[in-house]
C-alpha cells in the first residue's frame, strides 16, 4: 500500500520538454489543470500528495518519477540519461530527506531513469533503454541487494521507458503492450494485453486497490474492470504530448 506521493507542478516552460509524439506542444494552463485532477485522483486512492514547486530550469521536471526509485528501505536518486534533464534529480533530494534515512545515488557513468524501473514485490525489472544504461542497472542492482531486493535487466528496442508499455497491477497481473508482449520475462504473469490502438494506456498505475489510467481508452478500461479493479481515469493529454503519462507524474511510496 502507498501512503505518500510526490509530484512536481508543471513549469511554464513545459512546452519546451522533450517530445517524439508528433502530437504538438502542451498547453501550460491545461497541463496545470490536468495536473490538479491527477493529484485529486491520487488522493482519492488514499495517498497523501506532496506537491513540489515548479522548476523552470527543467521543462520535463513534472515527470518526477524519472528522478528516483523509492522503496520502503531506501531512496535511490537516479541520473537521467539525457542532458536537458540532468540536475532534476538534485531537486528532490531535500524533499526525500523528510522521509528517508537511507539515500543512495546513481553515479557517472551510470544513467538510470525511474520510468525504466518496474517493481513486482521484492523484485525490480530494469529497462535498458536510450535513458538507462548497463552501468546504471548494475549500480541499482548492487544498491537494492544491500536492502534485500533483487533486480534484473530487460532490453528495450522501441519504447522510451520500460513502463511506457508495462504496468504491474497486483495479484501477479500486468498490463502489457508492444514489444513487451513477446518478452520471456513477462510470460508467467496474468496478462491484460493491450493492442496498438490503445497502447498508451499500458502506462497506468495501481494505487491501493484502484487503477489510475488515462482517459479515452475504453477497451483497456473494460479489461481492467473485468479483472476486478475499480478504475479512475484522468485526462493527461498535455503530458502525452511529451511522451509522458500517468506513472511518470508521481513517485509513490
Ligand atoms: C522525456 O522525454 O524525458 C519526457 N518528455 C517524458 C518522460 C516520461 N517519463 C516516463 O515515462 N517515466
Amino acid at each position: 500500500m502507498f501512503k505518500n506521493a510526490l509530484v512536481r507542478i508543471p513549469c511554464k516552460k513545459i512546452s519546451e520538454g522533450i517530445s517524439s509524439s508528433g502530437l504538438g506542444l502542451p498547453d501550460y494552463r491545461i497541463a496545470l489543470k490536468q495536473h490538479q485532477q491527477y493529484i485529486a485522483a491520487l488522493e482519492k486512492c488514499g495517498v497523501r500528495v506532496y506537491a513540489l514547486p515548479p522548476e523552470e530550469e527543467y521543462p520535463d521536471s513534472t515527470f518526477i518519477e524519472d528522478t528516483a526509485v523509492l522503496t520502503e528501505r531506501c531512496a535511490v536518486i537516479c541520473r537521467p540519461g539525457v542532458s536537458s534533464r540532468r540536475g532534476e534529480e538534485k531537486k528532490i533530494i531535500t524533499a526525500l530527506g523528510e522521509f528517508y534515512d537511507n539515500t543512495e545515488v546513481i553515479e557517472h557513468p551510470g544513467t538510470l531513469e525511474g520510468g525504466d524501473v518496474l517493481r513486482v514485490g521484492g523484485h525490480f525489472f530494469v529497462g535498458l533503454s536510450s535513458r538507462t544504461n548497463w552501468e546504471g542497472f548494475i549500480q541499482l542492482q548492487r544498491i537494492l541487494k544491500k536492502y534485500g531486493y533483487t533486480a534484473s535487466p530487460v532490453r528495450l528496442k522501441d519504447a522510451l521507458h520500460l513502463k511506457t508499455g508495462l504496468a504491474y497491477l497486483e495479484n501477479g497481473e500486468i498490463l502489457v503492450t508492444g514489444e513487451f508482449k513477446k518478452k520471456e520475462e513477462f510470460m508467467g504473469f496474468k496478462r491484460i494485453e493491450i493492442g496498438q490502438e490503445e497502447s498508451y494506456s499500458a502506462n497506468s498505475i495501481w494505487v491501493n486497490g484502484r487503477v489510475i489510467m488515462p482517459e479515452g481508452y475504453p477497451l483497456t478500461r473494460k479489461m481492467i474492470e473485468q479483472a476486478g479493479y475499480p478504475v479512475k481515469s484522468v485526462d493527461v493529454s498535455e503530458f502525452r504530448k511529451l511522451d509522458g503519462g500517468v506513472s511518470c507524474l508521481s513517485l509513490r511510496f
